[in-house]
């Protein structure tokens, strides 16, 4: 094999050697499938089928110990949105600075393996209808990759966007992407005010008051769109423009397709009062001042450089990443900076069996790690494995965030001393539940003798932050605390994702964050904040609470959809101590046990997140399954006959090595595009096997 993992902390990067490796590490073999799923089988395991809960949980545990990182984590496969890695290959070729060739092969490879072989198109996810914003970027990225006109998968792709209208309906995202190419106007596409960065915090709508995924990708496109950064005219462009349109590119009416969004694409279409504000925005741009224009613009590339140096040009998530980028060539050209963007390209980057994608982070480091750490806690036997679980223990360790961000007020950041990111500490944002998940993590590690703990002062710290981020209404939020009001989504100019402007509090977040206290007041029953910490989870409780569905669920925003809300529904109330006869909890139970199908499995589509009601996937999916056990378990549900079933499934399902299947995408964001967590497989079928062991069993293993 002539690709390998290379870890350092976390940071992940494929790298290619052109003298192929005869023996691939564990690792390796296990990302990219170099052995038929189900049949490798690292030191110590056996491909005899397990045949108890027990087996399972020893196979399982032996199985992903051996494939677990030098640096303590676990890597897995964070791809699944489509939009990305045009984003990436666009911004490459305008500012000329090239992949090498294994990279662009693999990229190639990726593109073809994931077109829609019905229709020859590509949506907003890998399990997404075609639409114009997937199929029109996957088409260009493929044609500057130099796939030619006539090769016949691009043949059908251009056929499919021939069909259905042409590239103009692209939503604005893609609009975006292609006026930067230079084969679609600028005319073309609704404002992006820069200004908008000029406006006191006081106000409402303020930048800084929205959900720092929005304001970071929002920040870097305003510049952009303010310098109207646009690739020079290639042979490639020109080519584009004819290829992309069902008329002449210079026969467009530029200025009518700002709202023309496909119908294939929309799901979240503007508002009355955001095409009234595009209306004067409009207007606006052919009058604005010039003074005001470049004095935003040298404001809003203060507040890229700040992003890029406090995430060591990793940038909070894969679309301002590349979008910095651009900025910073377009006011540097190939700088220093330029260049140490370009090294972060990198981690981005994630080869797999399918091919080479753009992850939707920087990799899910700290969160895969958290849970199985936890995971394996709970199975007893983690012991065993112990050299696995000090080198777990040292990456948790070595992720905390250990400084607040430098003048954090104004560039708007929250604190995050103490807090555990979602990846790596080189990223650094802040976010509630991971470093609630972090906490959980380390303080479950207490419980082994041969492990070094992080300290109780340290976990007080992410208890610091915990505290910190509570909203007013008792919940918690993703990064920061709510600080815009809910009509802000008015604005939410994206025609394809829902709640976008304002960072909201989530159920998962919430309960995740009183888990975390619970934890921690068991640890420290005395610690001076004691009182405020009870208080906080009382809060906390009652905001779970007064979300609740009529139907005893929760929806889940992270992942899909009512299983993995209700999962954390229920143990977020567990963990507080509400009684399990509560009819919170008994009817969260019955409407898991509701769902549950007649394979003994749970299975939930990712339809669910996009229409808010429960969608029954054509198969069950381990990943529910697991979550569904978890729930009924930790609410001592008390029919073991419907937990045994789900159970049975789950051995049933795992394959002899003890590794388990791939099956759908099982996480989402923005309600309507998905996203990959590959080690899930791994992490809660095994979970939901050790908490049935315990329960029902109590044997020891
Ligand atoms: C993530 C990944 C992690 C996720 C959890 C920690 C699981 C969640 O509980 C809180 C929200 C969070 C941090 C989250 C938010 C949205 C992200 C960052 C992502 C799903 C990964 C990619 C996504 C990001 C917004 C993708 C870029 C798209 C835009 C619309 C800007």
């Amino acid at each position: 094999m002539s690709w390998r993992l290379e870890v350092d902390r976390g940071r992940q990067v494929w790298r290619y050697d052109s003298t192929p490796n005869p023996n691939p590490s564990d690792v390796d073999v296990h990302l990219l499938n170099l052995k038929e799923p189900g049949t490798s089988c690292p030191p110590g395991c056996n491909l005899t089928p397990a045949t108890s809960p027990q087996e399972a949980i020893t196979k399982a545990i032996q199985y992903f110990s051996a494939v677990q990182t030098e640096d303590g984590h676990w890597a897995g496969d964070y791809g699944g949105p489509m939009f990305l890695l045009p984003g990436l290959v666009i911004t490459c070729y305008i500012t000329g600075h090239s992949l090498p060739e294994p990279y662009q092969k693999e990229i190639i490879r990726y593109l073809l393996n994931r077109q829609n072989p019905k229709d020859g198109g590509w949506g907003l996810h890998i399990e997404a209808h075609s639409d114009i914003f997937g199929t029109a970027l996957q088409y260009v990225s493929l044609r500057i990759l130099g796939l030619p006109e006539n090769q016949p998968e691009i043949v059908k792709a251009r056929k499919f966007l021939q069909d259905n209208g042409g590239a103009t309906g692209i939503p604005s995202w893609g609009k975006f992407w292609l006026a930067t190419l230079n084969v679609y106007s600028w005319e073309g596409l609704n404002p992006i005010p820069i200004e908008f960065w000029l406006l006191p915090y006081s106000l409402p709508i303020a930048p800084g008051r929205w959900w720092c995924h929005c304001r970071m990708v929002y920040l870097p496109m305003s510049y952009i769109y303010a310098r109207k950064t646009t690739c020079q005219e290639t042979d490639l462009v020109r080519s584009l423009r004819r290829e992309l349109y069902t008329m002449d590119y210079d026969k467009i009416d530029w200025s009518a397709q700002r709202n023309n969004i496909s119908s294939l694409d929309m799901y979240n279409p503007h508002t009355l009062l955001l095409k009234a504000i595009n209306g004067s925005l409009t207007a606006y741009e052919k009058v604005h001042s010039k003074w005001l224009r470049d004095k935003a613009i040298d404001m809003t590339f203060d507040h890229i450089r700040y992003e890029d140096e406090q995430t060591k040009y990793i940038d909070i998530g894969p679309v301002n990443k590349v979008v910095n980028m651009l900025c910073v060539w377009d006011r540097e050209g190939k700088s220093a900076n330029f260049y140490k963007h370009a090294d972060r390209l990198l981690d981005y980057l994630w080869l797999s069996h399918d091919g080479m994608k753009m992850q939707g982070y920087n990799g899910s480091q700290l969160w895969d790690t958290a849970f199985t750490i936890q995971a394996f806690i709970e199975t007893g036997i983690s012991n065993q494995v112990q050299d696995c679980m000090k080198k777990a223990n040292d990456y948790l360790d070595i992720s905390q965030v250990p400084y607040d961000a430098p003048e954090m007020e104004k560039y708007f950041r929250h604190i995050s001393k103490g807090a555990w990111p979602f990846s790596t500490v080189d990223h650094g944002w802040p976010i509630s539940d991971c470093t609630a998940e972090g906490i959980k993590a380390a303080l479950a590690l207490r419980s082994l003798n041969f492990i070094d703990p992080i300290s109780l002062e340290r976990v007080a710290d992410g208890i610091n932050v915990i505290l910190s981020l509570q909203n007013k209404d008792g919940g918690w939020a993703s990064y920061e605390n709510t600080r815009g009001p809910k009509w802000l989504e008015k604005f939410n100019p994206s025609e394809v994702f829902h709640n976008i402007m304002i960072d909201y509090s989530y159920v998962e977040c919430s309960a995740a964050c009183i888990q975390a206290m619970c934890s921690f007041r068991k640890f420290a029953p005395s610690h001076p904040r004691i009182k405020e910490i009870n208080r906080s989870i009382q809060r906390g409780v009652k905001f779970i609470k007064s979300i609740q569905r009529e139907d005893g669920s929760w929806i889940g925003s992270w992942g899909i959809c009512f299983t993995y809300g209700t999962w954390f529904g229920i143990e977020g109330l567990v963990a507080s101590g509400e009684p399990l006869n509560s009819p919170h909890i008994v009817k969260a139970c019955k409407f898991l046990v509701s769902k549950q199908r007649q394979d003994g499995g749970w299975g939930e589509s990712f339809k669910s997140n996009v229409t808010k009601n429960y969608v029954h996937h054509e198969q069950s999916q381990i990943v529910n399954t697991g979550w569904a056990l978890l729930s009924l378990m930790a609410a001592k549900y008390p029919d073991r006959e419907v937990i045994e079933r789900g159970i049975k499934y789950l051995i049933s399902k795992q394959y002899p090595n003890g590794d388990f299947p791939q099956e759908s995408i099982i996480g989402v964001f923005n309600f309507n595009c998905m996203i990959s967590y590959s080690n899930y497989k791994n992490i809660f079928p095994l979970w939901a096997l050790a908490r049935y062991n315990n329960m029902y069993l109590k044997s020891k293993i």
